[in-house]
């Protein structure tokens, strides 16, 4: 099976230009292709992910690959998709979020040997360029009838778009034709809204470069859920990369709850086992769903992927705590990734009695309710039962200082900070 079968089976290609003349390029050399990304943000999405990882199965078979990020191009703001303006976005703001998307995008790629990852931005060669040459070189080559059958820009003439952003994928056009000038590179991959795009590249390097160059587009679909949702929300919002917004337990949770439905797509989408493993979870999925197993792969995968061996382990472990209930093994910074969620309450003012505190931090409503609560046996503290009513909390119960963990029935979890 060669690439492009493997991309076809896992359900990685929507379009593509010229299906059979890439087929032939690149079964006979390595090229070079890339695949951009604005940095509109300080960091990126896992709806970002499954382009950059198709660029990285690239690199597994020889080939050479550009991750762009958009230093000028975020500055404009990508029409497609969208049906409104952007705000503009400083320079400053760009160029912070710039730094923080290059180093996560560091992270997929293998920088070293022949086929070595590049990693380029366009500000570096669109911010000196001036607007007599820009109208000369390059605007003199495509045709307003050609911009205006844009999808992304013929949906918006009624709402408005603006010259800046019916300008930009000339830009784009522009980071593809200098790529082909200065990395011989032959093809470009994005999501599906980025057809336009890439197909804008494509003419302007016909229109600039001699007769006989050529180079393709490759897009890849959008992923969806069978439940017809929005793929990658969580009730906190879009799943991130940075570990600050999205702790790399939260990470492994989401990737844990995917639907049967959905996970053997996700796992050919998103992770690097073979056919035959992927096959295998299939049947899993099939024969012993409640086992989860493909649901605890793809999570495995993806967590090691962006957050690294450690802190995969360390988010099992706090997954197997909470679940157990035996959480007196966690350490501090585990318990804060895993009770981000829970509600918490700040003991630094009572005096540690237990029945007080339960009432202090709304955990029972009244002082005889939670009486009883502990006499009934409901009420743990750092997963030990407490019975006794005149328990007060002792130094011992504060994990490294500053925790408390107190459950109450089955579920209900109070984190209690010091
Ligand atoms: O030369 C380029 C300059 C900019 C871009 C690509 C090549 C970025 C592109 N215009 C864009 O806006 N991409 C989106 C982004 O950055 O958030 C998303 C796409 C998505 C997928 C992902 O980037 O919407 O389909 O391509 C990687």
């Amino acid at each position: 099976m060669d690439l492009l079968q493997d991309l076809a089976w896992r359900g990685l290609i929507y379009q593509q230009t010229d299906e059979e003349s890439l087929r032939d390029l690149i079964s006979k050399e390595k090229i070079s292709l890339y695949c951009g990304t604005d940095p509109s943000a300080n960091s990126l999405h896992i709806g970002h992910l499954v382009p950059f990882l198709t660029l990285r199965r690239f690199q597994q078979h020889g080939h050479r690959p550009i991750v762009l990020v958009g230093g000028s191009t975020g500055l404009i703001g990508d029409p497609s998709g969208k049906s409104e303006e952007r705000k503009l976005q400083s320079l400053e703001a760009i160029q912070k979020n710039s730094e923080g998307i290059q180093n996560q995008l560091a992270a997929i790629f293998e920088f070293e040997g022949e086929n070595g990852a590049v990693m380029v931005n366009n500000y570096d060669w669109t911010k000196s360029m001036d607007v007599i040459t820009f109208l000369r070189d390059i605007g003199k080559h495509i045709g307003v009838n050609y911009l205006l059958a844009k999808d992304t820009i013929s949906s918006r003439l009624e709402s408005g778009i603006s010259f800046t952003e019916f300008t930009y994928t000339i830009l784009q056009a522009m980071d593809f034709n200098h790529l082909y000038e200065t990395h011989n590179c032959k093809l470009q991959i994005g999501g599906s809204d980025q057809w336009g795009n890439i197909t804008s590249g494509l003419e302007l390097i016909r229109k600039m470069q001699p007769e006989g160059s050529k180079a393709f587009g490759l897009t890849i679909p959008l992923v969806t859920k069978a439940d017809g949702t929005k793929f990658g929300k969580t009730e906190g919002g879009a799943v991130w990369l940075d570990p600050e917004k999205t702790t790399p337990y939260e990470f492994y949770q989401f990737w844990i709850n995917t639907a049967d439905a959905d996970v053997v797509k996700y796992l050919k989408y998103f992770t690097f086992l073979s056919h035959e493993e992927i096959e295998g979870l299939e049947k899993s999925v099939q024969k012993e769903p409640h086992l989860r197993k493909a649901q605890k792969g793809l999570a495995e995968e993806m967590t090691r992927l962006i957050h690294g061996e450690e802190s995969l382990q360390q988010a099992i472990k706090i997954t197997e705590a909470l679940f157990s209930g035996d959480v007196r093994s966690l350490s501090a910074s585990e318990i804060e990734q895993g009770f981000k969620d829970v509600p918490s309450f700040n003991a630094a003012d009572t005096d540690g009695n237990l029945v007080d505190l339960l009432v202090a931090a709304k955990i029972s409503p009244s002082k005889r309710q939670a009486r009883e609560d502990i006499t009934n046996g409901a009420v743990t503290v750092n997963g030990e039962r407490v019975t006794d009513t005149s328990y007060v909390l002792q130094g011992s119960d504060r994990i490294e200082g500053q925790f408390t963990i107190i459950r109450r029935g089955k579920k209900k979890y109070t984190l209690i900070k010091y």
